[in-house]
């Protein structure tokens, strides 16, 4: 039976770091670091992530407004809003929800973002930093992951990480964070056209499943005592259930815990993570601090 790592305790101990620093920055003398969340459209999803980050935000002292568009906002219009907050000395972050409505090319906002206020991390100058390990903002998700392995004592040095997934957001950040230097992992990637699976999956010490379908990662595939963090909020239809659905993960967390050697829940896994790291992004964009590294040991 695999040992729980418990994202939501994680995630607590983390905004209770950034709560502390907020208030020595505030205590310093400095305002208060300000977030403006951008949210396009009613996508039911979205709209509870933003406000579990507006509400997180203001538990730790942390400013934030939530610009809420219409789903025909244009792209112009959206830009247009980018540059104002841009320009905007008092906002020191900058986040636009995904996904956006299919009318705007997300690259196109993205790309719009002062990188000094990137705190998603996904603006091309942050991803060429990370590729190239300097200094610079990384994505929520995946440096969220890579604190939970840090905070449970996970030995990442030597072992072989595969990532299954090579989205921009988690799967891409997270094998180029996986390799850096102090954390030192083997890594692959597989993805949607990868043949045998199952047969790089089997030779996980740390398997990370980021693919967004439900239940995919099947005990058969995960190696006796691996490491298994999984990275899916997948919503699925259960009358049973008051909200009408339920969450689950990429990976069948019934089957592959009895398997696993330690395992992350869906929900109480990385989406808090995801969370508590965006808290520290902004706090250190109002400190312009535009990098952490990860000790290799554990704390
Ligand atoms: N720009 N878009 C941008 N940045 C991001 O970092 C995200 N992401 C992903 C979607 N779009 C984004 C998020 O914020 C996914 N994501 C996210 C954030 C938080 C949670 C899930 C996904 C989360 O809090 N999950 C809870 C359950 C929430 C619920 O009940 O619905 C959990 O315990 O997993």
């Amino acid at each position: 039976m695999a040992q729980l790592i418990d994202g939501k305790a994680i995630a607590a101990q983390v905004r209770a770091e950034v709560k502390a620093e907020v208030a020595a920055w505030v205590a310093a003398g400095h305002r208060a670091p300000h977030l403006a969340v951008i949210l396009v459209g009613d996508n039911p999803a979205s709209a509870s992530y933003v406000r579990g980050k507006t509400q997180a935000a203001a538990e730790v002292g942390i400013a934030s407004e939530t610009l809420h568009f219409d789903t025909h906002l244009t792209e112009a219009e959206l830009l247009a809003e980018i540059e104002r907050l841009n320009a905007d000395e008092s906002v020191d972050g900058i986040l636009v929800q995904l996904p956006l409505p299919a009318h705007i090319n997300p690259s196109r906002i993205l790309h719009a973002i002062r990188p000094e206020k990137d705190v998603d991390g996904f603006h091309p100058v942050n991803a060429g930093r990370l590729l190239l390990g300097e200094p610079g903002f990384v994505p929520a998700t995946p440096a969220g992951i890579l604190e939970l392995l840090r905070r449970s004592g996970i030995e990442t040095a030597g072992k072989h990480a595969v990532v299954v997934g090579r989205s921009n957001i988690v799967g891409r950040p997270l094998a180029v964070l996986l390799l850096q230097r102090g954390i030192d992992a083997t890594v692959t990637v597989c993805h949607s056209r990868t043949s045998n699976l199952a047969a790089l999956t089997q030779q996980a010490d740390i398997l990370i499943a980021a693919i967004g379908q439900p239940r995919y990662i099947t005990a058969d595939m995960v190696r006796d005592g691996a490491v298994v963090i999984d990275v899916g909020i997948n919503r699925v239809e259960d009358p049973a259930h008051p909200r009408g659905y339920r969450l689950v993960g990429d990976v069948d967390f019934e089957a592959v815990s009895q398997k696993a050697g330690w395992i992350t829940p869906v929900p109480g896994g990385v989406g808090p993570m995801t969370i508590a790291l965006l808290l520290r992004n902004t706090l250190y964009a109002a400190q312009q601090r535009y990098t952490y590294t990860y000790k290799a040991r554990p704390l």
